[in-house]
């Protein structure tokens, strides 16, 4: 049956099954169809005046050992992010109160790793414990995990783990030349199974084709379970990198890229991530209308800026949004 983007009640439900034809059809459909579709099926689904906040904390900057090429903290690229040690616990305790503070529920630990070492797990567990206890949501994205680690990471107390698969199948190694995209699907898999909620998401504006957002779309929503948090990141072009200069992204097609992950993830949290410094008011808004119901929070992302939070307070009272629970 060829897809029917006004039949709310089918595509309300998850499934992943999607088809290249079918996600091709979401992703390229009139703007107009994209939108209602994805808001009627934001709302089956969601609190649709409902924004959650998560905060970004980057535990362990700069020095990494994968050549990413959209990001400043590989040892591969002159960015000029400074390479530092994993952060102490008090340090970390203190950034995660402020952002409970501030109204952030969920409270996010970057490390800029190919992979969680044995010597550092100690640590990452006695930070994951901790946050817990303030009564936040904990997530961590410290890189590939090896058999056991994911268990080791739950029984912290761990909520989410995050790990991006970034762009479609084909176009993976034009970016990262260092890991394959199996290795991504093999540590997803491993948190799968340790029952801890998957974050797994892209970004857009890397110089790909429509072909390879729809292809990495295809990749998220045939995961089986669907990833429960989608964070879908507009580049941030960082000098030094080799996509410093990448073509700018034009915003309608971010905002179908955000629709179609939220058609084709209906139950899933679809994230407004990284990239909304260089937003107006005006697109972050067509973003929550094509079904984001989630964003970061705080100044600073993990090194790169975050609109401040006077700005964001304005736009959920001009918006009339409310902070999800
Ligand atoms: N090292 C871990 C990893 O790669 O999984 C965790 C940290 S890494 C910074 C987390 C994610 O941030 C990446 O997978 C990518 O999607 C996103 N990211 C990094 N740099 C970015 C940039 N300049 N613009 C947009 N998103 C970016
Ligand atoms: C994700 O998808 N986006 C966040 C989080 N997961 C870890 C990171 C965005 C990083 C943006 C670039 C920076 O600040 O260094
Ligand atoms: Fe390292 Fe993660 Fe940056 Fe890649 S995205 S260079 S793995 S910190």
């Amino acid at each position: 049956m060829p897809l029917d983007l006004l039949d709310i009640d089918r595509l309300a439900a998850p499934r992943s099954d999607w088809t290249r034809a079918e996600a091709e059809a979401v992703y390229r459909a009139p703007f107009n169809d994209l939108i209602f579709s994805a808001q009627s099926v934001h709302r089956r689904n969601h609190d649709a005046n409902a924004v959650q906040k998560s905060q970004l904390l980057s535990i362990k900057t700069g020095g990494c050992a994968e050549d990413c090429g959209y990001c400043s903290q590989s040892a591969f690229h002159k960015t000029g992010v400074k390479a530092s040690k994993l952060m102490p616990l008090d340090a970390v305790m203190e950034a995660a109160e402020r952002a409970k503070a501030g109204g952030a529920t969920r409270f996010c630990m970057g490390a800029a790793w190919r992979d969680l070492k044995p010597r550092d797990e100690k640590a990452v567990c006695d930070m994951i414990e901790g946050v817990k206890s303030l009564g936040m949501e904990t997530c961590v994205t410290l890189g590939m995990l090896k058999d056991g680690q994911a268990q080791t990471l739950k029984d912290a107390g761990l909520d989410y783990y995050n790990h991006n698969l970034d762009t479609s199948r084909e176009y993976y190694q034009s970016v990262i030349t260092t890991r394959t995209y199996e290795d991504r699907i093999d540590t997803l898999a491993k948190v799968r199974e340790a029952g801890i909620s998957v974050c797994c998401g892209g970004i857009i504006g890397m110089g790909e084709s429509e072909d390879d957002r729809i292809g990495l779309l295809m990749e998220l929503a045939n995961l089986d379970p669907h990833p429960e948090s989608v964070p879908v990141n507009h580049l941030v072009p960082v000098g030094g990198t080799p996509l410093a200069h990448a073509e700018p992204l034009d915003g309608v097609d971010f905002v179908r890229a955000i629709a179609a992950a939220r058609l084709m993830m209906p139950r899933s949290t679809v994230r407004l991530s990284a990239g909304r410094e260089g937003m107006s008011r005006e697109l972050q808004a067509l973003c929550f209308l094509a079904g984001a119901g989630s964003i970061f929070v705080g100044e600073e992302l993990l090194t790169t800026p975050n609109p401040d939070v006077s700005a964001d307070t304005n736009m959920f009272g001009a918006l009339g949004l409310t902070a999800a629970e």
